[in-house]
C-alpha cells in the first residue's frame, strides 16, 4: 500500500516566512493535486517550543546558519520558526489537509532537533511513524514538502533505512541549499536507494 507523505509543507518554509526556502509555497498546488490521486495522505509539521536548542537565538555568540558540535553531532542553527501555537508552525493555508489521517509533530523536545519523520537527530529516538506504517502494511512512501535537503532527505534515507520503499517527487519539493546542501542531498538519497521521480511518474506508478 501506498502514502503520500507531506513533510513540513508550513508558513515558516514559504516565502515570507522565518526560514523560508525558495520558492517553497510554489509546490502547493502540485501537492494538493498529488494529495487527491492518493488513498492515503500523512503530513509531518515541524512543532519547536520556544528556546530550541536548534534556534540560533538560544546560543547568543552564534549567528543564524552556523552549525555547532551537540551531544548527537552537529546541529545547524536555524532563526526561530515554527514555534509551537504561532501562525508560522501552521500549516500552508492553501494546502488542503482534508484527507491526511495523520499529522505527526515533530522537534518538540528542547534539546533535540528532529528533521527525519522517523527518529529524532540523534537517529533513536523514534517518532513511532514506521510502527504506525507496518501497522496498517503501508510498504511505499512519496515523499513531498519542505525543505529536500534537510527533513524531506532525513525522511527518505530513514525510511530505506526502516525497509520501506521510497521515492521523492522531484518537482514536489524544494531546498534551503545552504553550501551545496541540496546537491549533497540529492547525492545521498541515490546512494541510500531512494527513487527520484517526477509527480507525473509518481502518479503513474501510485495508481498502477
Ligand atoms: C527543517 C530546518 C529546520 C525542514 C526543519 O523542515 O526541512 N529544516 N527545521
Ligand atoms: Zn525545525
Amino acid at each position: 500500500m501506498d502514502v503520500l507523505l507531506i513533510v513540513d509543507l508550513q508558513n515558516d518554509f514559504c516565502p515570507g516566512g522565518a526560514l523560508e526556502v525558495p520558492e517553497g509555497d510554489a509546490i502547493v498546488p502540485l501537492v494538493n493535486d498529488l494529495a487527491e490521486q492518493f488513498d492515503h495522505v500523512l503530513q509531518t509539521q515541524d512543532w519547536h517550543p520556544e528556546g530550541h536548542q536548534s534556534f540560533a537565538s538560544s546560543h547568543p555568540s552564534h549567528d543564524p546558519y552556523g552549525v555547532i558540535e551537540v551531544d548527537y553531532g552537529e546541529q545547524v542553527l536555524w532563526p526561530d520558526h515554527c514555534v509551537q501555537g504561532t501562525e508560522g508552525a501552521e500549516l500552508h493555508p492553501d494546502l488542503d489537509t482534508t484527507q491526511a489521517e495523520l499529522i505527526i509533530r515533530k522537534g518538540f523536545r528542547p534539546e533535540i532537533d528532529s528533521y527525519s519523520a522517523f527518529y529524532e537527530n540523534d537517529g533513536e529516538t523514534p517518532t513511532g511513524l514506521a510502527g504506525y506504517l507496518r501497522e496498517r502494511d503501508i510498504d511505499t512512501l512519496y515523499l513531498c514538502g519542505l525543505a529536500a535537503d534537510f527533513c524531506v532527505k532525513w525522511s527518505a534515507v530513514d525510511g530505506r533505512k526502516e525497509g520501506f520503499d521510497v521515492y521523492v517527487v522531484e518537482d514536489a519539493t524544494r531546498g534551503i541549499d545552504q553550501d551545496g546542501s541540496l546537491a549533497a542531498a540529492w547525492d545521498e538519497m541515490n546512494d541510500a536507494g531512494v527513487q527520484v521521480v517526477s509527480s507525473d511518474a509518481a502518479l503513474d506508478l501510485a495508481t498502477a
